[in-house]
């Protein structure tokens, strides 16, 4: 009777034990056959109500029927755990050969693409490009430029004064100021740099900016010279059938002086939202440098001539790219800089 049943229960257990496709599975039947309530426990049980002189006889048989449901067990666990080994490593597979995750790169900011843009035209023309310090002494910022004492530019309220006669830069002219001083002359040269005004934050104000200033000095530079040049400079930037228009102006440092208009790029000066209805926008101011500018930084006016521009950075930018909100170049937001 136990016999039949110990023969049953091992065929039952080797069974399942074969069957079990994974190896939780694989513990339920163990659990079901030789856990604490298991099949074959609860044979050995009832051990104690086989006859004496037949207990040594089946309790072999009960062993060698728990050791190889083991060992089956124990076959059975090799046999999956190999399996579910060599599912995770074809599942895992990296082929080396897939090219690699693009990276999200960085764009150039507006600003940056708008002064690759100028110093390219510039340079194309034989221009060097010069860069000079952010902090300046009054005299390269406004003396040497000819602005007077109570000139509305050099007003405190408008100008970050650090101390005494140090300043930041409002505008990039001291960095020329310090080449027409070095005294090598012929001068062609832009300065590209921040420049900084004591301005509330709004829509086309800001306390720091950037500006690209010219110079040229030479014998014999004349007014058809700055006009030849900008206009140049104006169809490069804005495209062949640019237009540009000189307006009388006044500037301290440059005498005569003009603002320029270039044709709206987008109407073609028929007049739009874009250039407010006049068909021209002003990009920039320039002139012939005064006569009293040269003749303090040791440049004898009657042997020299030049003209000299300033150019805004950010207004470049911002009608380059039809932005109407100049705070947009300064947030930094990457959303908007992913679009350059
Ligand atoms: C503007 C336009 C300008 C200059 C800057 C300059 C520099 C030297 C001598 C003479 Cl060293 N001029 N720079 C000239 C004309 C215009 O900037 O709107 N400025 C307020």
């Amino acid at each position: 009777m136990i016999m039949d049943n110990l023969q049953s229960i091992q065929e039952k257990a080797l069974k399942q034990i074969e069957e079990a496709g994974a190896l939780d599975a694989l513990n339920d039947v163990r659990v079901a056959i030789l856990g604490k309530k298991g099949e074959l426990t609860s044979v050995l049980k009832g051990m104690k109500d086989v006859a004496a002189e037949e207990r040594p006889k089946i309790g072999t048989l009960v062993n060698e029927c728990r050791d190889k449901i083991e060992a089956a067990l124990e076959d059975a666990k090799e046999r999956l755990e190999s399996a579910a080994m060599d599912e995770r490593l074809k599942r895992e597979k990296i082929d080396v050969t897939l090219p690699a995750d693009k990276k999200a790169l960085g764009h150039r900011h507006p600003n940056t693409i708008a002064l690759e843009e100028l110093e390219r035209i510039f340079i194309g023309m034989g221009y060097e490009v010069v860069e000079g310090p952010e902090i300046e002494k009054d005299y390269y910022n406004f003396e040497a430029l000819n602005i007077p004492e109570g000139h509305p530019a050099k007003d405190e309220q408008d100008t970050f004064y650090i101390n005494g006669d140090i300043l930041l830069r409002t505008q990039t002219s001291g960095t020329q100021v310090h080449e027409m001083e070095k005294g090598r002359l012929p001068i062609k040269m832009i300065s590209p740099g921040r420049v900084f005004r004591a301005d509330e934050v709004d829509a086309t104000h800001s306390p720091s900016f950037h500006q690209v200033e010219g110079l040229v000095i030479d014998k014999n530079i004349s007014f058809s010279d700055l006009k030849g040049t900008l206009a140049l400079f104006a169809r490069e930037l804005f495209g062949e059938d640019t237009k540009v228009k000189f307006r009388p102006h006044h500037f301290p440092f440059t005498e005569p002086s003009a603002e320029m208009d270039v044709s709206c790029f987008k109407c073609h000066g028929k007049g739009c939202r874009f250039c407010k209805g006049e068909g021209w926008i002003e990009i920039l101011g320039c002139g012939m440098v005064h006569p009293h500018v040269l003749e303090m930084s040791g440049i004898d006016p009657d042997e020299y001539t030049g003209f000299a521009f300033g150019v805004g950075l950010e207004r470049i930018a911002l009608l380059k790219y039809e932005i109407d909100d100049m705070r947009l170049l300064y947030e930094n937001d990457i959303r908007f800089l992913n679009q350059f």
